[in-house]
């Protein structure tokens, strides 16, 4: 077992994230019931606003940092990176471990954060006044930045050793454009974190001071501004949802052109150069989260503008996917299916994302439900979508089982159901004005704020039967082709009708 924990080796390490990430996943699967609980009829329950946006800011802390970033990054990268590009293993794999040591200790703060004082009601963005000593008197919001410090560098940590693994260990003769979309699609990750994670500790740490030694960076009083906080935050947090995406967009091209039969996505140059133009992209938009501020008119245009130009890069990658799909006969794999939720589901939050950008429409939609409902687009059925499409890609290499494909269609069908069911209503709330992060609203909201608690509902029941699919997985023996005894995977596969080979095409998954 120590052996394992302080494993260097980046399979290991690996597998620790993704245990991590999905423990994390279960923790804020929590949360968000405990919220549509709480909205699922007027009134309270809860009786306590503080609470209720203690486990708003709890569940959009803990799915962002401690699930999907760990399982896309830690776990997706650490397992295929170095297998992609043929290296033994990271560049520097005592680091790798550190990376990931660092999370649980970063997680328990977070949890003490909210368990000591009255919490951190702040949101994820963490903005002044609200987090300041006038609202947030003390320990919650600084040990909410302490575990922002620590789970910043583990990803500071863990981006320079993804871009030095990159650089330096590719195989003998793979130059840059024949290095695989995944390992490109981690690698711009990675320049992100590195580039953005800084500002944002900068802006939490002068946060920090201004709580407990009294400078005023955000505050006017003392000849600071609030605003300035939500520039340095916004700095980091818009790259920061591209970090979130990227990686599913290099696991849905592996996945796609695979699943179609086909070496290589269609547009693989056009694949590559959209990603890099989303991730440079992403850093000249931020303020569109500011719209309201109070800003100039020329700075707004110029924000709607540069923010609209990204649907240009990913409009490209839509399209290739959809041109890597086109012409095949496709068998429809599981993580084929899961793949086609993601192209669907995820183009319909980047469309919500361009209404956004217009700033004189932002001016109403912003802090609605419509803005919930366009990142719960882009994240559950996006980012979510990608981490279950390369899970069950590849979980016959990540534990030498597999898992029913029966079972995986149905829970595919709940879950489909369940999230569009939980977020296609919270449009029309948005559009009718119902505020985000409150605890309550008019009765005219809740019909569709029933129709919400119900779909996540239907979502949970989706994520319990996951984890009777990965149970089955173990305890039944199918697709030997893993195990030691090669002459039992032979005689599986000679024995098996074809359409049951989901996972026939083990030898060359790393494509
Ligand atoms: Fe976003 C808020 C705009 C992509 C995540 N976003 C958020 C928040 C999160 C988030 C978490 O401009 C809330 C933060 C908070 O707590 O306050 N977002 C965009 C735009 C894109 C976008 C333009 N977002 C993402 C991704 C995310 C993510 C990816 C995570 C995974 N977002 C916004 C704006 C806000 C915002 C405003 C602030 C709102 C507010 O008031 O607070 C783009 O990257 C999306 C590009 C993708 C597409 C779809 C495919 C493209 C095709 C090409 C043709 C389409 C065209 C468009 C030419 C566009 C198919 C035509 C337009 C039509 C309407 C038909
Ligand atoms: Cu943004």
């Amino acid at each position: 077992m120590n052996k394992w924990l302080f494993s260097t080796n980046h399979k290991d390490i690996g597998t620790m994230y993704f245990i991590f990430g999905i423990w994390s996943g279960m923790l804020g699967m929590m949360l968000s019931m405990i919220i549509r609980v709480e909205l699922g009829q007027p009134g309270s329950y809860i009786n306590n606003d503080q609470v209720y946006n203690v486990v708003v800011t709890s569940h959009a802390f803990i799915m962002i940092f401690f699930m999907v970033m760990p399982i896309m990054i830690g776990g997706f990268g650490n397992w295929l990176v170095p297998l992609m590009i043929g290296a033994p293993d990271m560049a520097f794999p005592r680091m790798n471990n550190m990376s990931f040591w660092l999370l649980p200790p970063s997680l328990c703060l977070l949890i003490i954060s909210s368990m000591v004082e009255m919490g951190a009601g702040t949101g994820w963005t963490v903005y002044p006044p609200l987090s300041s000593n006038i609202a947030h008197s003390g320990a919650s919001v600084d040990l909410a930045i302490f575990s922002l410090h620590l789970a910043g560098i583990s990803s500071i940590l863990g981006a320079v050793n993804f871009i030095t693994t990159v650089i330096n260990m590719r195989s003998f003769g793979m130059s840059f454009d024949q290095t695989p979309l995944f390992v490109w699609s981690v690698l711009i990750t990675a320049v992100l974190l590195l580039l953005s994670l800084p500002v944002l500790a900068g802006a939490i740490t002068m946060l920090l001071t201004d709580r407990n030694i009294n400078t005023s960076f955000f505050d006017p009083s003392g000849g600071g501004d609030p605003i300035l906080y939500q520039h340095l935050f916004w700095f980091f947090g818009h790259p920061e949802v591209y970090i979130l995406i990227l990686p599913g967009f290099g696991l849905i091209s592996h996945i796609v052109s695979q699943e179609s039969g086909k070496n290589e996505s269609f547009g693989y140059i056009g694949m590559l150069y959209a990603m890099i133009s989303i991730g440079l992209l992403g850093f000249v938009v931020w303020a569109h989260h500011m719209f309201t501020v109070g800003m100039d008119v020329d700075t707004r245009a110029y924000f709607t503008s540069a923010t609209m130009i990204i649907a240009v890069p990913t409009g490209i990658k839509i399209f290739s996917w959809m041109a890597t799909m086109h012409g095949v006969y496709s068998k429809l794999s599981i993580s084929m299916i899961w793949s086609l939720g993601f192209v669907f589901l995820f183009t319909m939050g980047g469309l919500t994302g361009i209404i956004l950008s217009n700033s004189s429409i932002d001016l109403a939609l912003h802090d609605t439900y419509y803005v919930v409902a366009h990142f719960h687009y882009v994240l559950s059925m996006g980012a979510v979508f990608a981490i279950m499409a390369g899970f069950i890609q590849w979980y016959p290499l990540f534990t030498g089982m597999s898992m029913s494909p029966f079972w995986l269609k149905i829970q595919f069908s709940i879950m489909f159901i369940g999230v569009n069911m939980t977020f296609f209503p919270q449009h029309f709330l948005g559009l009718s004005g119902l505020p985000r992060r409150y605890s309550d609203y008019p009765d005219s909201y809740t019909m569709w704020n029933v129709v919400s608690s119900i779909g996540s509902l239907i979502s949970l029941v989706s994520v319990i039967l996951m984890i009777f699919i990965i149970w089955e997985s173990m305890i039944s023996n199918r697709n030997p082709i893993f195990s030691n005894n090669m002459l039992s995977s032979i005689e599986w596969y000679q024995t098996t009708p074809p359409e049951e080979h989901s996972y026939s095409e083990l030898p060359i998954l790393i494509n």
